[in-house]
């Protein structure tokens, strides 16, 4: 029988992203409840506190990379560049907290390291890096997707002699310009980082594992009259993205790929490709770029025919060319393979020439070259997904930790909950949309918010998946994944990129429109899948 305590506060939030924001504001102005958000940050943005390397953006028009629950403020908020700078989403978000007064909520420079769920009280204990601990009937975990840095172990890491920096951790003082700067990885981080750093630097060398399939983005200005033509259409332009599949606010196609000729196929690439982005290339040209093998050669043997065209030197054109699927998250940045025509850029293909130790004068690499750096720059990625979960003291019924229900790979029911988990929800957890963010964030927090307020007024103590549920969930998310190419290449969208990462499906691929469905259909079933008690 469990006894009834008073916890310190109602909820507890943790993480001051995009996710934490938003459900900080609906839990606390909404319901009525008392929130504590915790950031590690000594500032609210999450990624966007965080990613300050050069040439960080949203990879995202601006006109959809942002939260559409606030009518005046879609009509108020201005951006003057297609793609917003990480500054300004930065910025945008400062406001968001300025403007419903949140900041008196969130407790910054504050890392949770644990949260344990007691039976007898159906209370969380949450404990952070300072040493104390806070109660709550509700737990929300807005960690980040990516958000856990990946640092390979390279041996002498610790003996170079200048700045070594991951980009998820920018030091703010941290300025390139007229310094030899080597990066490992070209992933969407390092391509920012590349494009932008070159100019700057008096020399860049690029390690590269493996060559990527990069669109343009057509990043330019924006004059008012665009802005102002975006904002008059806003209630459309947000129907459309929360019925869309990647909610990157254009239309996907329907049409397959090898059901056109191949002189229209090459025209329909082009057009897309001078219209820029990453996401519109993949899913906006035909509607199986990502599922048919022989339309996802096809795109790629496009591309391939752009990296050609762009290069000068055959030798750099052919490390920079991929020869696997084009089945990643697509990347977009403007002038990138342009960038390897610059005499200041290296190109290192670490695959056919591997480094073998970091020195203090910069890296080795297996020729026996020092190539000798000021600064050198992981843009190696995260351990997306449950990293963040995982590395805290996250435990559940009967004292079990995360990890131990994770041996086979992350789970969870929709997304957002947890079987073992009561009245603990995730912003982004595993087997959640694989879109555009924020619009996803939007549908989960609106979801959850309606789910707690259901739980306060029912008066019942505890909210939780079935396992069946959860399980259920897990089978839909891998078929749908099978669907499609991505389980083949090896990235982080299954966990590849980490060692000893247990591959599995992380998303669910069927899109945000029918994400929504889902969602809406498990509510009207008086949240069929959860036990209410
Ligand atoms: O990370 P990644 P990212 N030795 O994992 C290489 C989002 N994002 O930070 O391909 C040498 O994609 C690795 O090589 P390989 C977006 O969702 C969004 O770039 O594994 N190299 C790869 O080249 C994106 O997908 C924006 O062989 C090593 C790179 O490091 C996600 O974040 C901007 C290595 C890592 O690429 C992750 O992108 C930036 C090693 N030991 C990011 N280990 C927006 O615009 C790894 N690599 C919103």
């Amino acid at each position: 029988m469990s006894t009834t305590t008073t916890p310190d506060v109602d909820a507890v939030v943790i993480g001051a992203g995009f996710g934490g924001i938003y459900m900080t504001h609906t839990l606390r102005d909404e319901l009525g409840l008392r929130v504590q958000t915790f950031e590690k940050g000594g500032g609210v943005g999450g990624t966007w506190y965080f990613n300050r390397y050069p040439g960080a953006k949203s990879d995202t028009e601006g006109f959809v990379y942002r939260y559409s629950f606030d009518a005046d403020l879609l009509q108020e908020w201005n951006w003057n560049r297609r793609y917003l700078d990480q500054a300004d989403v930065l910025a945008y978000l400062e406001h968001v907290v300025e403007r419903y007064d949140l900041a008196r909520s969130i407790q910054l420079d504050t890392e949770v390291t644990g949260a344990v769920f007691d039976e007898d009280t159906d209370l969380w204990t949450v404990s952070t890096a300072d040493g104390t601990t806070r109660t709550c009937r509700y737990l929300v975990n807005a960690l980040g997707l990516l958000a856990r840095s990946n640092m390979p172990a390279i041996p002498g890491a610790e003996s170079f002699a200048g700045d070594l920096v991951h980009t998820n951790a920018w030091p703010d003082d941290l300025d390139v310009t007229g310094k030899r700067v080597g990066v490992i990885g070209t992933g969407s981080t390092g391509v920012q980082f590349i494009t932008a750093a070159a100019p700057r630097a008096a020399h860049l060398t690029v390690f590269q594992r493996t060559p990527q399939y990069v669109v343009p983005s057509g990043n330019r200005p924006v004059e008012q009259a665009e802005v102002d033509e975006a904002k008059q259409g806003f209630a459309a332009t947000w129907d459309q993205v929360r019925d869309s599949v990647v909610a990157f606010g254009f239309e996907e196609s329907t049409v397959p790929a090898m059901s056109v000729t191949e002189e229209e196929r090459r025209r329909v690439f082009q057009e897309n490709w001078d219209k820029g982005n990453g996401f519109r290339f993949m899913f906006g040209t035909f509607s199986d770029i990502a599922s048919d093998p022989d339309a996802n050669a096809a795109a790629a043997a496009f591309i391939r025919s752009k990296i050609a065209e762009a290069v000068d030197d055959p030798e750099t054109a052919r490390k920079l060319t991929p020869d696997d699927l084009y089945a990643k998250r697509p990347l977009c940045d403007q002038g990138y393979y342009e960038t390897y025509n610059r005499d200041d850029v290296e190109l290192v293909s670490v695959k056919e020439n591997p480094i073998t130790e970091i020195v203090p004068e910069g890296v080795r690499t297996a020729d026996g070259v020092v190539h000798e750096l000021d600064v050198l720059v992981f843009a190696t990625g995260f351990d997306a997904v449950d990293g963040n979960y995982r590395a805290m003291d996250l435990r559940g019924r009967g004292g079990r930790h995360v990890d131990d229900h994770w041996t086979d790979g992350p789970t969870s029911y929709l997304g957002v909950s947890k079987a073992g988990f009561p009245n603990m929800f995730m912003i982004l957890g595993p087997n959640g949309p694989f879109t555009n963010l924020p619009p996803s964030i939007e549908a989960q927090v609106e979801w959850i918010t309606d789910l707690v307020r259901t739980a306060e007024e029912s008066g019942v103590r505890t909210v939780e998946p079935t396992q069946a549920a959860e399980e259920g969930w897990t089978a839909t998310c891998q078929e749908i994944a099978d669907m499609t190419l991505f389980p083949q290449a090896d990235s982080w969208i299954f966990g590849a990129n980490i060692p000893g990462k247990k591959n599995a499906v992380m998303f669910y691929m069927a899109g945000i429109g029918a994400y929504r469905r889902q969602l809406a259909d498990v509510a009207e079933k008086d949240y069929e899948g959860f036990v209410l008690a």
